[in-house]
């Protein structure tokens, strides 16, 4: 396939309300698409990276800079492309994963939007329907906190997950599990503001019957996960530390993880992700999809992935509405407690001109 132009387009979203973690509270979501122009079809990419290197190292400037000044130009020299071959023509630089993750999504849109073929298809989804759990912010009271997960549950999210922190932790699990019993799918995912001094407090979890623990410990830090995993019931899931189909196989066998997120952006794109569920499978390890507060754009791409036969838990893959009161493409609507996976060609959704218009800070082609 031949490409024209890569156009790089910032965007800045107005979230329905703050999502605060444990690394910050964001306020409205910017972020950059990309469209790869060919003679055919465009196809669409969104970065994942946030604004600022609080989740991860990678931030939206960084990715704009290593965007421009080293791989658009390397992969336009190509002057034949395939989605298959991104990640190889990229692998010499080093990192960067969110920023050649929407590259390669970029790509892979336009080829299989040429081929009529759907990303669920090409990524060898089952499902045509995928339930959604529903990530949910640290709030300033416990009857705030319940309101928020009570309207969820009323929604028809299949899960809830409930990010903590140090000094919010037990009170919210407990406050939810008394209120809305334990019939409830619930995890929690602390963005690693825990250490190994914390094991012992973490171990109170136990009691609550989570799915699982997201990421307690530094991203960096695989053998404290191990040794916490031996101090605590709760399963151990990675999401910061996993970032690639290796670091996964490491991580399982060190006894780091019980679970996998995967999130496509944080791992390279989607082909890695979808290697990274492949060695999970072999291993039995189940794994579900993150969120990364995606425009319609790479939550089509995302629920296509959840649609493969690994993906075992329900997904951070939550309704349009979750974030946006508008989103750029159709919104997804959450029918019977999920998403249904989209099948037109591609990402099977296309940004409305006038959203896009709307939300667009820049936008510049970068021709071949
Ligand atoms: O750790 O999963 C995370 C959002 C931004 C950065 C990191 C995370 C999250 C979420 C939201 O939990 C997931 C979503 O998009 O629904
Ligand atoms: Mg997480």
């Amino acid at each position: 396939m031949k490409i024209e132009a890569i156009e790089i387009r910032r965007v800045k979203m107005p979230l329905v309300a703050p999502f605060r973690t444990s690394f910050g509270t964001q306020h409205e979501r910017e972020m950059l698409l990309l469209r790869v122009r060919t003679p055919g079809a465009d196809g669409w990419g969104e970065c994942v990276a946030m604004s600022d290197p609080l989740y991860s190292s990678e931030y939206v400037d960084g990715v704009e800079d290593v965007l421009r000044r080293f791989l658009i130009p390397d992969l336009l020299a190509m002057g034949d492309v395939t989605a298959n071959a991104v990640g190889p023509r990229l692998h010499k630089y080093k990192g960067h994963r969110m920023a050649k993750a929407a590259l390669e999504m970029a790509v892979m849109d336009a080829e299989l939007r040429n081929q009529n073929i759907s990303f669920a298809n090409s990524l060898g989804a089952l499902r045509t329907h995928v339930p959604s759990g529903v990530s949910v912010g640290i709030m300033d009271s416990l009857p705030e906190l319940l309101e928020v997960v009570g309207k969820y549950l009323s929604d028809g999210y299949a899960r809830i997950k409930l990010k903590i922190e140090p000094g919010w932790d037990t009170a919210p699990v407990r406050a939810v599990r008394e209120k809305f019993g334990d019939d409830i799918l619930l995890q929690v995912d602390a963005n690693t503001a825990y250490t190994l001094r914390d094991a012992h407090h973490l171990a109170k979890l136990d009691a609550f019957d989570l799915l699982l623990i997201e990421q307690p410990l530094d991203e960096e830090d695989m053998v404290g996960h191990a040794e916490l995993a031996r101090k605590i019931r709760t399963p151990i899931c990675l999401d910061e530390s996993i970032v690639s189909a290796s670091t996964a196989a490491a991580a399982i066998k060190l006894g780091a993880c019980e679970i996998v997120n995967i999130k496509p952006g944080r791992v390279g794109g989607y082909l890695e992700a979808r290697r990274i569920h492949d060695v999970c499978v072999a291993l039995g390890v189940p794994v579900w999809c993150g969120g990364m507060l995606e425009t319609g754009l790479g939550r089509a791409a995302n629920v296509a992935l959840a649609a493969l036969p690994g993906f075992t838990l329900p997904g951070d893959v939550s309704a349009s509405d979750r974030f946006y009161i508008e989103d750029v493409t159709e919104p997804f609507i959450l029918e019977n407690g999920g998403l249904t996976v989209p099948n037109g060609p591609g990402l099977g959704v296309t940004p409305l001109e006038d959203r896009l218009k709307e939300f667009t800070l820049t936008a510049e082609n970068i021709g071949a």
